[in-house]
């Protein structure tokens, strides 16, 4: 494994690796490795000889001062892990070798940016697009791994890969938990053992939400509600937002009756998280709202009618949608049934 700091000696490599007929998998990090990135690696290696991961503390994402000086940097554990883990490169340059002076330019992707976690970081994605853009010229990738535990972050850089014709798959990875279902994160670091126990609410309110929806519950503004019960009876996590929305396009919807993400950011403590849970209605709720409809949706339901064996195409249709994440409908031709998403395959 070799690690590499300069973005010009980074194209040389991407440049002969290329020459040698190659695959090249990016996993775009900003250090401090758990099992979560773990997991995007092994995604990375299934899928190209080559891997590549990059480790670099992305100034202009961050919008709070102490959070960007506070993210912990373990470079030497990640290296370690990193060379376990059967990567070739580690691409970690340094901020004045990412923006020198006189750095002015910026990508920006639009609606997809603006709810969520938008709302309440400005700025934020713009340092997300910009930085992944500027990596993917460095490292010049055929494909870059992504998490979907930032659910809104895959959508957007799905997004952008795809308006500005990159030519770089972006594959998406189900969240990796602990034991008792908090998702792994490299701010987890900073809770203390009190705030680490409170931040089981997270896991507890997606599971009561995704509850809810499996059981016939439909109205965003129910779900919530119960989402607010649970971190409200948390007295040391504030929730900052939940909201419910169409897990391609992000925007509001106003009944579950096709699987709706449930996205949420909670603080504990001085840490922000942030999860996020596809909502699955039952079966019953997406056939009644399906009948609203007038029975039929662009041949979006055809699976599920098609008999046995359209039936089995809509399992493994659904097995792969529920693993692709955001935006993947782009893969998806028109009879590809979104109503059969199994949700992410992560609990
Ligand atoms: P970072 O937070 O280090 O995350 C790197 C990648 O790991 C992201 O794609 C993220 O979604 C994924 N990831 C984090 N926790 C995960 C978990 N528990 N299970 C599965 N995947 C997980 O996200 C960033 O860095 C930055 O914004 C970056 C894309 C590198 C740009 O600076």
């Amino acid at each position: 494994m070799q690690t590499i700091l300069e973005p010009r000696t980074m194209q040389a490599w991407a440049d002969a690796t290329r020459a040698r007929g190659e695959r090249i998998a990016l996993v775009p990090t900003m250090g401090a490795l758990h099992e979560g990135h773990v997991a995007l690696i092994a995604e990375a290696r299934r899928r190209a000889k080559r891997v590549v991961v990059s480790i670099f503390v992305n100034p202009i994402q961050f919008d709070r001062r102490g959070d960007f000086e506070r993210y912990p940097r373990t470079l030497e554990d990640d290296a370690a892990l990193c060379a376990a883990a059967g990567v070739d490169v580690i691409f970690a340059p340094s901020p004045r070798a990412m923006y020198p002076e006189g750095f002015q330019t910026a990508v920006e992707v639009a609606a997809l940016t603006v709810p969520l976690c938008g709302k309440t970081r400005p700025g934020h994605f713009r340092g997300v697009t910009t930085v992944v853009t500027k990596l993917f010229h460095a490292v010049r990738p055929h494909l870059a791994v992504f998490g979907e535990k930032d659910w809104q972050q895959l959508a957007v850089v799905r997004r952008m890969a795809a308006d500005l014709d990159f030519g770089i798959e972006i594959v998406g990875v189900p969240t990796v938990r602990e034991a008792d279902g908090l998702a792994l994160s490299s701010r987890n670091r900073r809770l203390t053992p009190d705030d680490r126990e409170a931040a089981r609410c997270v896991p507890r309110a997606l599971d009561a939400a995704a509850e809810m929806a499996a059981t016939g519950e439909t109205r965003p503004a129910m779900i919530v509600g119960r989402v607010e019960m649970e971190i409200a009876a948390s007295p040391r996590a504030r929730l900052e937002y939940a909201e419910v929305r169409d897990p391609e396009t992000l925007e509001e919807v106003d009944e579950v009756a096709a699987p709706a993400l449930l996205g949420i950011a909670v603080w504990v403590g001085e840490v922000r998280l942030i999860d996020n849970r596809l909502l699955v209605p039952t079966e019953a709720e997406r056939e009644s709202a399906h009948a609203a409809r007038g029975g039929s949706r662009a041949g979006i339901e055809t699976g599920a009618a098609d008999g046995p064996a359209g039936s089995r195409e809509a399992e493994r249709e659904s097995a792969r949608a529920g693993r692709r994440g955001p935006g993947a409908s782009e893969a998806r031709s028109a009879a590809e049934p979104r109503e059969h998403w199994t949700g992410p395959r992560d609990r």
